[in-house]
């Protein structure tokens, strides 16, 4: 076996252990998947945030066969195909009113990437170049390149990498555990945070800011829900400044917090969304940026033969992935997903927060269909513990996420009560076992 895994350098895993002890997966449905030896395994997070609607949906499948016969490539630059613009205006009919412009990018790192650039050359095409400068938060998770890891925030992605992009700063996060541990939805203290901004306006000059990056909630790192009252501080800050707001909705996106954006179900809107992963269910890479439609104009300026903005992928709006998104979003109606989170919040936060007083339980929380619990460390030895937990729950067939000593549960949006009680007693005990 080891030597048959040798050649793969698989990403954001440890590589040494993943290879002495594999966990394979070789097949899914609904909410399941099956090791290659047959063991099924419920899966408490969606694949990867990605797979809302549930593994291995009829009509994902047979949209994605069909159109790899009919039209597997079409080249995007200069070019088009019917799905790339049908799908954009149904993810433009989604968005908070006012978003209507869609470009197609392959992930959500790319999503970012693209959002970034459309700042800076907005503000550009507008006469105001000197709005260079982005500005994160701390513990921000955009993705892994080189934008987005400059405007993130987790230690880790970014220390490595030399001296990321220049002129960009940060914000403080607004994980509190000692004014708001055991939330039950959004926090109560933190809003002020916000006023962070102000400080680095103060010190930069809002005339050298492009654009503010937040996650609604933040996932990689760890479940991190915004204050009540924060986003709307941070939407009014950046409009007193002229600076564009960016949601980065590539986990919240496609009802995750039972709204089709976390925009929606936080009565904020930004100037543009980053999404990804739930656009196709995770069934084809794909990702987007939506914008309002004064972003687009802006660029629609000079001759009508020249190019409006020097960006764009090989594969965006590939058609296997825009026949994807088609058969996702048609599948997240017939259903109605993307509100789902809504009825099964009350199920699922009853079951996040039934693990407080576990042993080293220091937090819970939770938002629509996402939980958080975080675990204190093992004495020094950090993401011990949590990793540990992970380990057990696999072994007792269910798969759930963790980052650091936190435990991060998103289940795909199909989900029912027996399954969300039987990932709280896999997690309860395995916490118990590794305490
Ligand atoms: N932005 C956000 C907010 C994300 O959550 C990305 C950008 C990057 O997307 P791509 O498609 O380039 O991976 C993400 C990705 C986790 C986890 O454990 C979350 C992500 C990726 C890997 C792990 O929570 N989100």
């Amino acid at each position: 076996m080891a030597e048959r895994l040798d050649a793969y350098w698989m990403p954001f895993t440890a590589n040494r252990q993943f290879k002495k002890a594999p966990r394979l997966l070789a097949r899914s449905e609904g909410m399941y998947f099956w090791t290659p030896e047959g063991r099924q395994i419920l899966d408490g997070v969606a694949g990867l945030w990605c797979v809302n609607a549930g593994h291995a949906r009829p009509k994902i499948v047979q949209a994605i066969a069909q159109q790899a016969g009919e039209l597997d490539y079409a080249p995007p630059f200069q070019m088009g195909h019917p799905k790339a613009f049908a799908l954009a205006e149904k993810v433009a009919q989604l968005a908070p009113a006012g978003m209507n412009k869609v470009f197609f990018t392959n992930s959500g790192s790319e999503s970012v990437e693209t959002a970034l650039k459309m700042a800076i050359a907005y503000h550009r095409v507008r006469g105001e170049a000197s709005r260079t400068r982005l500005i994160g938060r701390e513990r921000g998770y955009h993705g892994v390149n080189f934008g987005g890891i400059s405007v993130g925030g987790m230690v880790a992605n970014r220390k490595m990498f030399g001296s990321l992009l220049a002129g960009v700063d940060h914000i403080r996060h607004t994980h509190d555990l000692s004014r708001n541990a055991f939330s039950v939805g959004q926090p109560e203290h933190g809003a002020e945070l916000a006023d962070d901004l102000e400080r680095l306006v103060a010190l930069h000059d809002a005339s050298t800011i492009a654009a503010v990056i937040v996650e609604p909630i933040a996932g990689s790192t760890g479940v991190l829900l915004p204050p009540k009252g924060y986003l709307e501080r941070l939407r009014a800050i950046c409009d007193k400044h002229g600076i564009l707001l960016i949601f980065d909705e590539v986990i919240t996106g496609f009802g995750r917090t039972g709204q089709p954006f976390a925009a929606q179900t936080f009565g904020v809107t930004p100037d543009m969304i980053t999404c990804a992963k739930g656009i196709t269910n995770g069934a084809v890479p794909m990702g987007a940026v939506i914008c309002k439609q004064h972003l687009y104009d802006a660029f629609m300026q000079g001759p009508e033969h020249l190019i409006e903005f020097f960006h764009g992928y090989t594969y965006s709006a590939h058609p296997l992935a825009c026949a994807a998104g088609l058969a996702t979003l048609e599948t997240y109606a017939d259903e109605g997903l993307l509100t789902r989170a809504q009825q099964m919040a009350g199920t699922f936060a009853d079951a996040v927060h039934s693990m407080k007083g576990l042993p080293n339980v220091i937090d819970t929380r939770n938002y629509g269909l996402v939980g958080g619990i975080e675990l204190a460390p093992l004495p020094g030895e950090p993401a011990k513990r949590a990793f540990n937990v992970f380990l057990e729950c696999w072994e007792q067939g269910v798969l759930i996420r963790t980052t650091g000593d936190i435990i991060a549960l998103s289940p795909p949006l199909i989900i029912e009560k027996q399954h969300i009680e039987r990932i709280v007693d896999v997690v309860g005990k395995a916490i118990r076992k590794h305490a």
